[in-house]
């Protein structure tokens, strides 16, 4: 049965040629902010765990490990202001629910061709006001391909929670870069430099800001580059990126099989 989650062909179409697809104002305004307030549970429930996890700092980023959670913090060594949560659903129930909504997993099953499917990762991305950092050009198939068989398989969604705007670093991408698969790292001498794409590797001037509403999502290809700028602005720019993989497979963090209910 297709139903108005299923992708279009035109859908189809472009997310195969682009690399990504938008799905503008999924979400109703009351959803949303009923998910911030999940979300902020979950960052303060991380903030608390920290204190108590393996702290590590890369390129002048603190991050800290308990257990299979990560936590990032903006640069400086000693920010409090979380970044990154990854994963994140087991942190609170409404997020865990918010996983196996049919709005991001029909197009998802799409995508994948299967109609099971499991998790693979989800981060909780935070830019909040004036100090949220950017996030350089890069791929994500490069993180996760020692770690999976089925690297062109792990399709993510983004959920903007707040209005993205260029000014508060919306999510960028380098239209159809998902096409020559894992692309080189730069060689800049810093620890995380080869995560960033060598620049020489794509052409810059393909590139798509994407200024969508809250509540609005993008689906987008693990091979494509993507990235973001700095928030300038006094206004949050939070997301909640989630991707997926095909059924009965481990996630990427606690190896745990996280099939997803079809509902
Ligand atoms: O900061 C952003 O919006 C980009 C997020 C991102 O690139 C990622 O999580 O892989």
């Amino acid at each position: 049965m297709i139903t108005e989650n299923n992708l279009t062909s035109s859908e189809q179409l472009s997310y195969h040629k682009d690399g990504y697809v938008v799905r503008k104002n999924i979400f109703s305004k009351t959803e949303v902010i009923e998910i911030n307030v999940a979300l902020e549970r979950a960052v303060s429930k991380a903030l608390l765990l920290s204190k108590t996890g393996d702290v590590y700092h890369l390129d002048g980023k603190r991050f800290v490990d308990l257990d299979y959670l990560t936590v990032q913090f903006e640069p400086g060594r000693d920010s409090e202001t979380i970044r990154v949560i990854e994963p994140a659903h087991q942190l609170d129930k409404d997020l865990k629910e918010l996983i196996a909504d049919p709005r991001l997993v029909g197009p998802i099953q799409d995508i994948i061709g299967m109609k099971s499917i499991s998790l693979w990762t989800d981060k909780l991305n935070l830019k909040r006001p004036k100090e949220g950092s950017g996030f350089g050009w890069h791929q994500d198939s490069p993180y996760w391909v020692h770690n999976s068989e089925n690297v062109d398989l792990l399709p993510n969604v983004y959920l903007s929670l707040d209005d993205a705007t260029l000014e508060n670093g919306c999510f960028k991408v380098i239209r159809g870069s998902h096409k020559k698969g894992c692309l080189p790292g730069t060689d800049d001498g810093t620890q995380l430099g080869g995560f960033y794409t060598d620049p020489k590797a794509f052409d810059e001037t393909s590139e798509v800001s994407l200024e969508i509403s809250a509540g609005s999502l993008v689906f987008f290809n693990p091979h494509i580059i993507h990235g973001s700028e700095p928030n300038l602005t006094n206004t949050q720019r939070r997301a909640y990126i989630i991707t997926y993989q095909p059924g009965g497979l481990p996630t990427l963090k606690s190896g745990e099989v996280k099939n997803i209910k079809i509902r």
